[in-house]
């Protein structure tokens, strides 16, 4: 593993090229990147890096979002076929039919959408910012794609009516109250942290809900916590361990692993830059409209 570490440093010096990883990475993939984060985050470095390619260790729609937000740069995808379960629930067609049935309606799109759906969306948002720019659309009434869940929690937490999609993410639709109840009883003292793409019944038993670059800061800064508990992707665990040392952290249940997540490995990262593999590209026409949707971010 080490020469295949040292390999892929010699590439990515060679290629010019700054390799990013999700949160939800396997973690050997992680200790690679030049920098960890979320969907959003990896987009932002992304557009602001000198690097021309970027290898984007994660799933499809988070390359597609990058290369929304950077066109003039090679956005390169190591497993072609990495796709996310939430983001393939909804297709452009569904969201052409959702605003003839709600002509009155914003459609709110969250970040796992393709870039198709994006394209078709007013606007998007993270699991990081959805509660501030819903409650910032005020009375409006909002159809919120593709997650039920997030839906759901955003319209309890806003006073504007929330339309949802039945969309759902396999990974943590899976997790049930109970599952947090036997958690909760085998270390009482910890603190829950929630992914908001968990069911409702699991959020409400939560300490704190957010997206993963939430909880960083929620364990880091806002909680003299030494225990948590994690509701969300097995990925985040590393990071959080790696961030924390003195702190202990434990998955809430074994299956929180995401399959497509996990389809990247070093050596198809140092495929991607030996070939220049695989580039994510955004329609002709599509980009305009999907940047639109994104701009708030920029
Ligand atoms: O937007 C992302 O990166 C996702 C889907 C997960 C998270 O909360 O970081
Ligand atoms: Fe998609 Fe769920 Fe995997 Fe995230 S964890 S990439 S939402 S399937």
């Amino acid at each position: 593993m080490k020469s295949l570490i040292r390999k892929i440093h010699e590439l990515k010096r060679k290629r010019d090229a700054l390799i990013l990883a999700h949160n939800y990475q396997r973690p050997e993939v992680q200790d690679i990147a030049d920098a960890t984060g979320d969907s959003l985050e990896l987009g932002l470095i992304a557009a602001k890096s000198q690097k021309k390619t970027i290898v984007f260790c994660g799933v499809r729609f988070m390359a597609e979002t990058a290369a929304i937000l950077s066109p003039q740069k090679t956005i390169l995808l190591p497993v072609s076929h990495a796709g996310c379960g939430l983001a393939d629930s909804i297709t452009a067609n569904d969201v052409r039919r959702l605003k003839k049935k709600h002509p009155q309606s914003l459609i709110m799109a969250y970040v796992n959408t393709t870039c198709e759906v994006k394209a078709e969306c007013d606007l998007c948002c993270t699991s990081g910012n959805a509660v501030p720019l819903r409650k910032s659309l005020g009375r409006k009434s909002v159809v919120f794609v593709p997650d039920k869940n997030l839906g759901a929690y955003l319209g309890g937490q806003t006073s504007g009516k929330t339309i949802c999609w039945n969309g759902f993410c396999p990974v943590h639709e899976l997790l049930s109250a109970d599952d947090i109840l036997k958690m909760k009883r085998q270390y009482p003292r910890a603190k829950l942290m929630a992914h908001p793409e968990c069911r409702p019944a699991v959020l409400r038993q939560a300490d704190y809900v957010g997206g993963t670059a939430g909880m960083l800061r929620f364990v880091s800064q806002e909680s003299a916590g030494k225990t948590f508990l994690v509701a969300t992707e097995s990925g985040l665990i590393h990071r959080l361990k790696k961030e924390n040392p003195g702190k202990i952290f434990y998955p809430v249940s074994p299956f929180l692993v995401c399959p497509t997540m996990k389809l990247i490995t070093l050596a198809s990262v140092w495929d991607a830059l030996e070939k220049m593999q695989y580039r994510v590209c955004i329609p002709d026409g599509m980009h305009a409209k999907a940047r639109k949707a994104l701009a708030h971010f920029m």
